[in-house]
């Protein structure tokens, strides 16, 4: 039920600022550097087919900051990133 309830606040937040393709599906990707102190990840990552970027390594902002706490450079991931305010952020990680 937590779970359900965090993804359904997830959705909240998320749905006016995010794009039609909500129910994204999650891309592969490795942690390449945690930030924690400007709440940032480097992440090499797959094709995000949400966002119509190729595959690459770039940086992005955690919409949860113990998204920080779970990361770990060279680990392997997989998550969903939007555009939240311009800014490409990491809403869902596994
Ligand atoms: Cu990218």
């Amino acid at each position: 039920m937590p779970k359900f309830a965090k993804s359904l606040a997830l959705v909240l937040v998320a749905l006016p600022l995010a794009l039609p393709a909500f129910a994204a599906d999650y891309t592969k990707g490795t942690v390449q550097k945690v930030d924690a102190r400007a709440k940032k990840l480097t992440i090499k990552h797959e094709e995000l087919a949400n966002l119509d970027m190729p595959a690459m390594t770039m940086v992005f902002v955690v919409a949860d900051p113990s998204m920080l706490e779970k990361a770990k450079e060279g680990q392997a991931i997989e998550f969903v990133a939007e555009r939240i305010r311009g800014k490409l952020t990491v809403i869902e990680m596994k």
